[in-house]
This record gives C-alpha cells, structure tokens and sequence, in this order.
C-alpha cells in the first residue's frame, strides 16, 4: 500500500516536471505592474497563442476591434477546396487569440494576399482579398467590417464589380494614400489598357484615378510615356526616401525600380529607374529603413548572383540633422545598385535564402535590441529537399574593416547572423515564413513564425523577453477618421516619423521610422513602428510625423517633449495638421518601474533629510534667538 502510493507520487511529480517542461508559457505570464516582478530569466520563449492553428498560414495584422492590441488575419491552407479567412482577435484577459471566421470569397483560387484597409473611410477596418486564379489573373475580393468585438467579428462582403469588372490585373495591387486626402486606396494595373489605375474607395463608392493624372511632367522629373506593369512577385513601397516626412513611391516593374518622390503639389515626379545591370545577377526582394541611425531612409535588397544571395544595403546619401526634421534632401539619395561604391555595399556573407514559390523571401525588419539599428529576420534553406526553411536573426553590427573601407557614411553597418543562444528554440522551427510582432504590446518585438511540420502549416509564436537597457518608441498613425475621444482601428499605409534623441554622450540623432510601406505578397507588417533608441537619458525633445497631404509645407506636425518607452497614437482626422491630435500611453517595463521606484525611494530620502535640517534649523534658530534675548535682557 505505501508502496504503490510512494511510486504513485514519484510518477506523478514527474509528470509535473514533464508537462511543466512541455507546456508553453502564455503571455500574460510576462507582465509585470508596479507591485508585480516575474521570475522568468530573459531569454525568448515560445508561447501558447490559441490551440486551432494548424492548416493555417498567417497572412496579415491589424487591430479590428479597437482595443490597441494587434490582430492577425489567417487562411486555411489551399489544399482543400474553399479557403477559409479568419480574423483572430487577441484577448488580454487570457492571452491567447479568439478565431471569427469570414464568408467564403467569390473569387475563386488560391488567396496570395490580405490587405486590411478602411474600405469605406469609417474608421473600422476592412480588408481586401487577393485571389490567384487558374486564368493567370488576380481577383478581388472586398470584406467590409460590422462592428467587430470579443462577443462576434461579422463581415459583410461588398461588390464593387460593377466599378472595374472588365479589369485585367496580372500584377498584385499596391496599397497607399496616393492622393493624400487620408483615404485607402489601391494601385493596380490594368493589363488590358496597359494603364495603372488607383481606386479610392469613399464611404459608398469607388472612385477612379488615373496614374497619368498623378504623375508631373515638369523639365526635372523624367518622360513616362509608357507605364509598365509591375512585376511578379514585386516589393514595390510607399516610402519617404527623400527626407521631407511624406511618402514616396517606389514601384517594382519588369523594366526596373521607379523611384517616384512626391512632388511639392499633389503630384509623383519620376527621379530614377534602378536596373540590376550585373551579369547573373537579379534583385529578389528589397525593404526600406534607416540602417544606420542617421535619420535618411535605405534601401536594403537580397540579390541573387550565380545563385548565391546576399544583401546589398543602399545607403541614403543625406543625412537628417536632428535640428531641422523633415525636410527635403537636394537630390535623388540613392546610387546604383548594379555595383559596390562609397555608398553601395556588397555583403561578402552569402545567405542560403529559402525560396517557397507560394510565399517569396522578404526582408522584414525591425529594432530587436533598440539600439537604433533595425535587424533582419529572414528564412534561410535548411537543406532538407526544400519544403521547410530555417528562421534567423541577422544582426544589425558595426562594420569598421576593410569590407566597410570603401563607405563614405558615418556609422557603417553589417547584418551578420545572430549566435546567440536566446535564438536556439527559434531557429528549430520548421519555418516557410518569419514575422514581427508585439504581444503585450510592450515595444520589443516578437516573432511568428508560418511552420511546415510533419506535413501540416501551423502558426507558432516567440515571446522577446530579452532584457536590455534601451529604450524605445512606439507610434501608430491612424486613417484619421476619427479622433481621440472615438474609434482606434483603421490603418495607415505610408506615415513617416521623425525624432530628435539625444544619446548617452549628449550628442542628437535622428531616429525615423516608416510605417506600413509594403503591401504585396503577404508583406506582413505591423501597422505601427517601434522605433529603437538606444541608450538615451532624456526624454525625446522632438516627434514628428509627416503624411504625404497635398500642400509639402503644411503636411507635417511636431510635439514635444515624450516619454521613452511611449506608445503614440496620432490621430490625423483633418488635413489641417495643427489640429491633429495625439494619444500617449507610458509602457512602463521592468527598468522603468525600476527607475520610478528608486526615484520615488530616493525623493523620500531627500525630503526626509530636507525635513530633518529644517527642522533643526528651526529648533536652532529659536535657540538662538532665546541665547540673543539672554544676552539683551
Ligand atoms: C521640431 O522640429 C520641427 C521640424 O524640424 C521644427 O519646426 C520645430 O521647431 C522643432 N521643435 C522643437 C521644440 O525643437
Ligand atoms: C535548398 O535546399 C534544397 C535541398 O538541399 C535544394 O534542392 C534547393 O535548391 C535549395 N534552394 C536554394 C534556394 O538554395
Ligand atoms: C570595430 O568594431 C568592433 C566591434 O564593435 C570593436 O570591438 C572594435 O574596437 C572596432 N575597431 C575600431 C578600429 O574601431
Ligand atoms: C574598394 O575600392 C577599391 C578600389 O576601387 C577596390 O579595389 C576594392 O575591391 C574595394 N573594396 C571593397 C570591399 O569593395
Ligand atoms: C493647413 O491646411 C489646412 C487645411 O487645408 C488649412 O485650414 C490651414 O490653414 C493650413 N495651415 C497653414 C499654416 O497653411
Ligand atoms: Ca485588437
Ligand atoms: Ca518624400
Ligand atoms: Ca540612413
């Protein structure tokens, strides 16, 4: 009987330790308030987000419900007839996601795309589905939002066919607001016209434009008689690379890059087409950020040569002085990419890129450490017949030998994989895709992960609970339809950021930040930015943030001073930036509380101290003068 009792208990606390070793943490298991420390050791650690991933593949984020906490959108995989689109809500109460499930899409084919956009401008976020059909062309499909909540997520499909049903796309759409008036709008191009198209959808109606009537034909902006197609699959942005805080257009096409900077009026003026003009080389895929800290935004490519890939980095040529933000650089910022020079360079390191012909190799990047310098994940061949990948970190690193020689920048810049043991569990994963995101919505970024295991896709999640002594920044500028006091959904594609830091050795930098600048292929973005800061000790002196309105000079606001470690909701709903209004929430983590607590702890002191010489003071004081009366009398 004791026996069998003491095996009984020995078995049973083993299954203990087992499934505690086996369980995934969850989320909330990380926070921490101000009288709440967790015990859990930095590191990155996978999380439970929901048991009903399997056969699914992550295809976008947004915040459908309103609530500051990013949701993602997912597909069932296409094996299988029908797909089936859900918005997965996240729920803070018990850290996990909620699914809702969508009407099935018209369209019929294979889905390649989710883009969420307020379809009809009402401050609630919608989505459009890009299908790839068996007649080699993409279909739309247009689900618009009936007040999505914890308690039910509906959709209501909406037919705008009558507006463009004759329209031939072989191309995926490229999502923006080209014509600054705040609203979501899609580029397309219509292979039947040979035209490019923007459809500006309006609370009840789909308004065309076309791309002719955006582009200027002054004497400095270059001919575009023809408009090419662009090209499949392509990585074309919504980008300000020219400094001045409102988007530019940077768009992927068969004959070259076009880099269309926006016009000081309403207009795109074409300034330069890139080719990759190398023998056996061909561009994959590129992305935009500031790598080097200065303020400018670079383009960062993976190119293909001899089938070897490597990044290129292109460094912006200007630099943003962090007491003159957003204005305009004097030239196109970008030399050619076909070579290395002072301002090109060529990576020695090779990446063995995974290549899925379903979801293409992307750049994403993003500020792991918040040292100022956006990293890179990326999937690499895991050299297993190629039906699953490998995730990796490439680090954002100091370059100061002889590769680096030939840069004239300040602050040259590598991207190297990350050894670091925090990766391990990360690197294991059967990974066809890799993605950014918040949980907690806490400012460090964390990892999804779209898995290919044992035969079935699954989402699986790393929580970033890495501890490190920097701060951050994090902004999301909404459409502007509604304002502070009403709804928080909605998305922007294109805001700019810009801020003044100053760093440990009191010197200012820059720090900027692109929000939402690709769209196609699944591009997977978060629709906020998180902007490192590195190691400052003073709040921020300078924010801004710029949309591409049409009037240049009155396109931009600033406000200051913020608190490091802030989440920043702008909320840009007139044209008129003076009354744009902003929402600050303070993400107060460990250092932070850490540092209140001392600080509360230490004005105690103080005050006790003050307290105690005052009143001894006092005390001598009435000694004193009781001493002086002696004297006198
Ligand atoms: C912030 O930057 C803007 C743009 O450069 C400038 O106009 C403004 O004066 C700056 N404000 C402060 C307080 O530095
Ligand atoms: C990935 O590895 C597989 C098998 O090792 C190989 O067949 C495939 O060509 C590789 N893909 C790339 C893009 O190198
Ligand atoms: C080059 O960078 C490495 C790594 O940051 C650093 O340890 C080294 O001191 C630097 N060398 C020079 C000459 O700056
Ligand atoms: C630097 O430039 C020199 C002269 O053009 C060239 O020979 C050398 O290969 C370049 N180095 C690198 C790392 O590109
Ligand atoms: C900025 O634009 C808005 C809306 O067009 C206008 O009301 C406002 O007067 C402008 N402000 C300046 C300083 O030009
Ligand atoms: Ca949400
Ligand atoms: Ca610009
Ligand atoms: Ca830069």
């Amino acid at each position: 009987m004791i026996k069998i009792h003491k095996v009984l208990s020995i078995a049973l606390a083993i299954s203990v330790i087992i499934s505690g070793v086996l369980a995934l943490k969850n989320a909330n298991d990380f926070k921490s308030s101000l009288f709440k420390f967790n015990s859990i050791p930095s590191g990155v650690y996978e999380i439970e987000i929901g048991d009903y991933f399997n056969n699914r593949i992550l295809m976008a984020y947004g915040d459908y419900n309103g609530d500051k906490y990013t949701d993602m959108i997912t597909v069932t995989t296409p094996d299988n007839g029908n797909q089936q689109i859900s918005v997965n809500l996240w729920s803070t109460s018990d850290g996990l996601f909620s699914e809702y499930q969508l009407p099935v899409p018209k369209c019929k084919g294979v889905i390649k795309n989710i883009i969420p956009g307020d379809i009809n401008y009402d401050g609630q976020l919608d989505m459009v589905v890009v299908t790839y059909q068996v007649n080699g062309q993409f279909c739309l499909d247009f689900f618009q939002q009936n007040n999505c909540m914890m308690a039910g997520c509906l959709f209501e499909s909406v037919d705008f066919s009558t507006t463009f049903g004759t329209f031939q796309m072989k191309t995926q759409p490229i999502a923006g607001d080209f014509t600054g008036q705040h609203f979501f709008q899609l580029m397309m191009y219509d292979s039947q016209n040979s035209k490019r198209e923007i459809f500006e959808f309006q609370p009840d109606q789909i308004v065309p434009v076309h791309f002719q009537d955006l582009y200027s034909s002054d004497d400095n902006c270059i001919d575009y008689p023809i408009q090419f197609d662009f090209s499949m699959p392509h990585y074309s942005a919504v980008v300000d690379f020219n400094g001045d805080c409102r988007a530019d257009l940077v768009i992927q096409t068969q004959q070259g890059i076009e880099f269309w900077a926006k016009d000081d009026n309403q207009k795109f003026c074409l300034v330069a087409t890139q080719q990759m003009n190398r023998a056996g080389a061909s561009i994959v895929s590129f992305t935009f950020s500031d790598v080097n800290f200065d303020g400018s935004i670079d383009m960062v490519a993976l190119i293909q040569e001899n089938g070897l890939y490597r990044i290129v980095i292109m460094y912006n040529k200007f630099r943003v002085s962090a007491s003159n933000l957003c204005s305009k650089f004097k030239q196109y910022p970008y030399e050619l990419i076909s070579s290395p020079s002072s301002y090109v360079q060529y990576q020695d390191e090779t990446i063995d890129a995974f290549i899925l012909g379903y979801l293409p190799p992307q750049i994403r990047m993003g500020d792991i450490n918040w040292d100022g310098n956006p990293d890179i994940i990326i999937t690499t061949n895991a050299s297993n017949g190629g039906s699953y990948g490998q995730p990796i970190i490439l680090s954002n690193s100091d370059c100061n030998d002889s590769d680096c020689a030939n840069l004239s920048v300040s602050n040259k810049r590598q991207f190297l994989p990350s050894t670091s043991s925090n990766y391990n569990s990360l690197y294991k994963t059967q990974a066809v895709n890799i993605a950014f995101f918040d949980i907690n919505e806490d400012g460090k970024l964390d990892f999804m992960v779209n898995t290919y295991e044992n035969g079935i896709y699954s989402i699986r999640c790393f929580f970033n609970y890495i501890q490190n002594d920097a701060f951050f920044l994090k902004a999301l500028g909404l459409n502007g339809q509604c304002t502070t006091s009403s709804c928080q959904s909605s998305v922007y594609y294109g805001a700019s950021y810009q801020c003044k830091v100053t760093t440990l050795d009191t010197q200012y930098k820059t720090a900027s930040g692109v929000q939402l600048i690709q769209s196609a292929n699944g591009a997977l973005q978060l629709p906020f930015v998180i902007l490192g800061l590195s190691r400052t000790n003073n709040y921020i002196e300078n924010f801004t943030v710029g949309l591409p309105q049409p009037d240049a000079d009155n396109s931009s606001r600033y406000w200051t001073p913020i608190i490091p470690n802030s989440q920043l909701i702008i909320f840009p709903y007139t044209l008129d930036p003076s009354k744009w209004e902003i929402s600050i929430f303070v993400q107060p983590n460990d250092a932070l509380i850490i540092v209140i607590i001392v600080t509360v702890v230490i004005l105690a002191i103080l005050g006790s101290i003050i307290i105690y010489y005052r009143r001894l003071e006092i005390n001598q004081d009435t000694q004193n003068q009781e001493e002086f009366l002696k004297m006198i009398r």
